[in-house]
């Protein structure tokens, strides 16, 4: 490993360590936060949890709305919209900022398929981040049903399922929503379209999650001191090596500078001699 290149990753450890600091200064609200590929429903499912029915809050668009995440604090919890996920490496770092100060994932899928390979990529981020909490932390949504048949429905479902068994290790809590039948069932006052939505089963599964937040921070926290300190020490290390590294080349030079200086020294005594003799 070269010089310049352990003092870039000891830079990047130093950055870690701060952000680790600056973590245990974040809200005492539990953060509720959205993720998922572009267009996937994220902004209109936070504005219906926040009961922004008539007029939005976080805005919706056909095309790409959300660029940078912005946040709705309520009286209990604060609300975290985020960019949807692409091929677009930088947005996608975008959306990460928030992995620590989630305490819920909503991931949101629309209903066109299984899950795209950016998709998986980026649940396992999340699920290194929430290390045994993951299986209840993370909420798998697959919206818009009211555009899908049923059968359409249960099918990309049990696929779906079958993928985070594969990619992540468990099956979340899954729940397949509607904002637009939300919407129109609080508009119209039709609990039927309130009850098919299932967005207030899925408010009350945030609820009991919500209940041991305290613990699972703290828990991550833990976790996460644990790898901060086990990547410090591993620099430690490192660093120790190539001391010793650069030091014995050093010395090597250094004996090879000595022996030349000391026969330079006894080809010119030797000269000195002879030019005595002469
Ligand atoms: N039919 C139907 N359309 C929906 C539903 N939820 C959202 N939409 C529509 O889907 C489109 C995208 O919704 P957004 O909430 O902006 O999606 P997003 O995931 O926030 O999109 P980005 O911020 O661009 O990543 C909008 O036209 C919404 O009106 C739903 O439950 N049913
Ligand atoms: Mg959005």
């Amino acid at each position: 490993m070269s010089a310049s290149y352990l003092l870039k990753e000891s830079q990047d450890l130093r950055k870690y360590s701060q952000d680790f600091l600056n973590q245990s200064l974040r809200s005492e609200k539990p953060v509720i936060v959205t993720w998922g590929l572009m267009n996937a429903g994220k902004s209109s499912l936070l504005n219906m949890l926040t009961q922004h029915i008539d007029q939005e809050f976080f805005k919706t668009n056909d095309f790409r709305e959300t660029t940078e995440v912005s946040a709705y604090e309520a009286d209990q919890y604060i609300y975290l919209d985020t960019p949807g996920l692409d091929a677009n490496k930088a947005d996608n770092l975008e959306a990460l900022k928030g992995i620590k100060k989630a305490d819920v994932v909503l991931f949101v899928h629309q209903l066109q398929g299984e899950l795209e390979a950016n998709e998986v990529e980026f649940l396992k981020d999340v699920r290194t981040s929430f290390g045994q909490y993951a299986e209840k932390n993370i909420i798998l949504i697959l919206s818009k049903v009211d555009k899908e048949d049923r059968s359409k429905v249960d099918q990309i479902k049990k696929r779906v399922l079958e993928q985070c068994e594969q990619y992540l290790g468990f099956q979340p809590q899954c729940f397949q929503i509607s904002n637009t039948l939300y919407q129109q069932g609080i508009q119209k006052h039709k609990d039927g379209l309130v009850r098919h939505s299932h967005i207030e089963d899925l408010k009350q599964c945030i609820h009991s999650i919500i209940s041991n937040t305290q613990v699972v921070r703290q828990e991550r926290l833990n976790q996460e001191k644990a790898l901060l300190l086990k990547k410090l020490t591993e620099q430690k290390k490192k660093i120790e090596a190539e001391h010793q590294a650069q030091r014995s080349l050093l010395m090597d030079g250094f004996v090879s500078f000595q022996r030349s200086l000391k026969s330079l020294k006894q080809f010119v005594e030797t000269k000195a001699q002879q030019y005595k003799n002469i």
